[in-house]
């Protein structure tokens, strides 16, 4: 019957950021989350995060190949891989777009590098304790503009419908 699968489609879309609220219940506690994050994104497991382990991290968002990384495969991406984070996907992708260009690509990651080592110490390293202290707050950020009135403009999600 054809109705199933409408409802099959609808339910995903609700699933995969189609409401109308965050739920940052799901990434809380927002050190734990940043801190799984970070020992993913610290491809050799030295405890510090550099611009190339960044730029590796986001390569695997580049779907067409053209060496940058546009906001539609950036969420569609995360669409699939994590629906939680998801739900926050186009704050993120503002807080790495550093120069507001809507592409992520080298000179974004450098900025963001530059972003986190300046919010601690500044000496040109990330460590793990800047980056989750960098999260915790920017997560922090993201929840206090969702309970604000006027702080929706970014959810226009609708991953599941999109292709
Ligand atoms: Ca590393
Ligand atoms: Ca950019
Ligand atoms: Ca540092």
């Amino acid at each position: 019957m054809e109705s199933s699968g409408v409802l099959l489609v609808f339910v995903a879309c609700i699933i995969c950021g189609g409401v109308s609220a965050l739920d940052m219940t799901k990434l809380q506690p927002y050190n734990l989350t940043a801190a799984i994050m970070f020992l993913q994104e610290d491809l050799n497991q030295d405890g510090q995060m550099t611009v190339a382990e960044i730029d590796a991290v986001f390569d695997k968002y580049d779907t067409n190949g053209d060496g940058r990384e546009s906001r539609h495969e950036y969420t569609m991406m995360i669409c699939s891989a994590d629906p939680d984070l998801y739900q926050i996907s186009h704050y993120l992708y503002d807080d790495y777009d550093v120069n507001n260009d809507h592409h992520l690509e080298q000179t974004d990651y450098e900025g963001w590098h530059k972003k986190i080592d300046d919010s601690g110490d500044g000496n040109g390293v990330v460590t793990q304790e800047e980056f989750v202290n960098y999260w915790v707050k920017m997560l922090e950020g993201i929840e206090a503009q969702n309970n604000h009135p006027h702080g929706n403009s970014h959810e226009h999600g609708h991953c599941a419908a999109g292709k």
